[in-house]
This record gives C-alpha cells, structure tokens and sequence, in this order.
C-alpha cells in the first residue's frame, strides 16, 4: 500500500471511530514500524499526531493485535548515553502536533505474534480519554541501524 492509501485509511479509521460525523479530535499520520532485528523480540512504532479539538487528549496506552504488548515509551539522552523508560500517560495539548520518532516517544511493540515484515502493514490502537480508540495501519518498515528507540 501507498504512504497516501495509509494516511487516508488512518484518517478514514479515526473518523470512524470518532462516529456521530463530527471531525476527529486526534489524527495519526505517517505511522510506521520498523520489523525486529534478526533475533529479537522488539520492534518499535512512530507516527505523528495531531490533537485537533479544543481540549487536551491524554494518550493512556497502545496495543496491536500483532504483538502480545504494546507500550507507550520515551528514549532521553543521559551523559550521552541513550536510554528508554514505559510511559504512563502523555498529553497531547489543545491543538498542538506531535511526533513519535527516534531518540524520543515510541510505541514499543513486544512479542510478535506473527511475522512482521517489511512491506505489510500492523494495525495499531492508541488508547486515549476514557475510551477513546484510536485505530490505525502502520507500514513495516526495514530497520536501519540498533539506534532507533
Ligand atoms: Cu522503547
């Protein structure tokens, strides 16, 4: 599939699952994973975010039917040594974009339950407000070097 067919069917899912026709609150874009290194177990997903109401979003948490988990993570630089640690929550402000990229947030993506390869596409959730879902296809990408958390 084409970056464009993902974008719209990313949109096309968050407007379904905004329902009532009113426009959605969070948009996701650009959504991609990188497939695991040969012999492990993690992969890692980015995407760009964009709250578009009037209200802040907080995100609460990630899951793929792909993976038996899903965690929202951020990597920080210490001394510069690279280091990552789960989030509980982030916030998304009224209005504001976000990105999801290396060297910062992350959905850290465990335990593959099936194949992820390069080409497909993982269908991701991000978990927001009180049930607020959501649902997206990232494109698999094939990961370049050990340094993208
Ligand atoms: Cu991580």
């Amino acid at each position: 599939m084409t970056r464009a067919a993902l974008v719209l069917l990313a949109c096309a899912l968050a407007l379904q699952a905004c329902g009532e026709g009113d426009s959605p609150a969070l948009v996701a874009s650009h959504a991609r994973v990188f497939a695991p290194l040969p012999g492990r177990t993690a992969s890692v997903a980015y995407l760009d975010l964009e709250n578009r109401s009037s209200r802040s979003i907080t995100l609460h948490g990630a899951s793929s039917p792909a993976f038996a988990r899903a965690e929202l993570h951020e990597t920080t630089i210490s001394n510069g040594v690279a280091s990552m640690r789960p989030l509980a929550s982030i916030v998304v402000e009224a209005g504001s974009q976000m990105q999801f990229e290396p060297g910062g947030k992350h959905i850290m993506l465990i335990d593959p339950l099936k194949a992820v390869l390069p080409g497909a596409s993982v269908p991701l959730q991000l978990h927001y407000d009180d049930a607020g879902l959501l649902a997206l296809e990232a494109e698999v990408q094939t990961r370049l070097d050990d340094n993208d958390n």
